[in-house]
């Protein structure tokens, strides 16, 4: 099937918060993102829609009351972000309670509750939102730049109508957040891919499955610095095909984080944008209702081009865009090339030389091998 019928969720509000000078987290690059999308004349193919806004009691399905009502109160001003009636909500410079910081978080996350309802609705085969993926929130908890976990609330809205539902995260960082929130489920598989080693968040090792009737449903795939197009789907396609085959879900939400991209700001890793977007490719083509949603990526002209692509994915058009970028209210970010590329670098891939990503693969299939699929 290579037409498919595409939502495009999008907020023209979201560029326009900020986590504050210094911080990397960088809202304006959907706004970017977004004006390469429109460009490329990707709207007209699409189903475009201004999400709703999540409400509190929506936020309420995976976070405390306490947490979400404390997040509606806190403003910079206030200053009372490091205590709430005794709790500690935010904590160190990853989360600061900046200016408008709730409505970005419902707009985040009612974009991601949006594009489940859609899919659930049989409405749409794919649905997007560049907004969402943030992986570390937690139940009382703010983490790593992630307030609301808006991927929580999207898979617990599919779980209403889907009896499985298979998370996929190819950030950088370990998905945390969602692995914590369905550790205890067989409902739910979630599978991140990520740098492990002296990198935040710490989590995500390979003995870290699950538990109860979870175990063996939260996979990790460790990987250490420099990993590329080359190598990278030696180990995404063979794990996610072995998924597909044993787990059988019946909806997919892909974290699209775009900081394992080479040349991120945080992230040590070495995908072109093309071999980002091949993930996207390898999803899309297995024919199951999928949700591709964003996440970290910290140089933004690199995010803006990989989002843009990956949503030409989505549509099935990537082999008729023209590479040269057309022209955009940012156009001179792109330069010197202005090209639709985010090449790699000379960096030495620390996963094959010692055959450490061999070991992590066969360890992997292992583990999915006695879930007796
Ligand atoms: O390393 C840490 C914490 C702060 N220390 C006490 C340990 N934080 C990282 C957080 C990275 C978050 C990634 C989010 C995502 O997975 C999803 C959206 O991409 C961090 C880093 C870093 N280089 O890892 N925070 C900051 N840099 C930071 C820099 C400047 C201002 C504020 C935060
Ligand atoms: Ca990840
Ligand atoms: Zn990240």
């Amino acid at each position: 099937m290579s037409k498919k019928r595409i939502s495009y969720f999008y907020d023209p509000d979201v560029g326009a918060y900020s986590f504050g000078l210094g911080h990397p987290m960088k809202p304006h690059r959907m706004r970017i993102a977004h004006d390469l999308i429109v460009a490329y004349d990707m709207i007209s193919r699409m189903h475009v829609m201004r999400p709703p806004r999540a409400s509190p009691e929506a936020m309420s399905a995976f976070h405390t009351d306490e947490y979400v009502d404390f997040l509606k109160k806190v403003t910079p001003a206030t200053h009372d972000s490091l205590t709430y009636q005794g709790t500690r909500f935010l904590v160190g410079d990853d989360n600061p309670s900046f200016e408008g910081i709730f409505e970005f978080c419902t707009i985040s996350a009612g974009g991601s509750i949006a594009a489940a309802k859609r899919l659930a609705s049989g409405a749409s085969d794919i649905a997007i939102n560049w907004a969402g993926g943030l992986h570390h929130a937690k139940k009382r908890e703010a983490s790593g730049f992630c307030y609301i976990n808006d991927i929580v609330l999207g898979i617990l809205e599919l779980l209403r109508t889907y009896p499985r539902v298979l998370y996929i995260d190819i950030d950088c960082h370990h998905g945390d957040g969602v692995e914590e929130a369905f550790y205890s489920t067989d409902r739910v598989m979630t599978c991140s891919f990520h740098k492990y080693g002296e990198f935040f968040p710490g989590t995500g090792t390979q003995e870290d499955k699950g538990r109860g009737k979870g175990t063996g449903y939260a996979v990790n795939v460790p990987l250490k610095d420099g990993i590329n197009d080359e190598s990278f789907p030696t180990i995404f396609e063979p794990v996610i095909a072995k998924i597909l085959e044993t787990f059988r879900p019946s909806a997919i939400v892909l974290q699209c984080g775009a900081d394992s991209l080479a040349g991120d700001k945080l992230g040590c890793l070495n995908l072109t944008m093309d071999g980002h977007a091949r993930c996207v490719q390898y999803i899309r083509k297995q024919n199951i209702p999928l949700i591709l949603l964003g996440g970290g990526g910290y140089t933004v002209k690199n995010v803006a081009r990989t989002w843009a692509f990956e949503t030409a994915c989505a549509l099935g058009m990537e082999n008729e865009i023209d590479r040269n970028l057309p022209w955009t209210e940012y156009f001179e970010w792109f330069g010197p090339r202005y090209r639709l590329e985010v090449l790699s670098n000379n960096m030495e891939d620390q996963n094959v030389k010692d055959g450490s990503l061999d070991e992590v693969r066969q360890k992997t299939i292992e583990q999915l091998n006695a879930l007796g699929g």
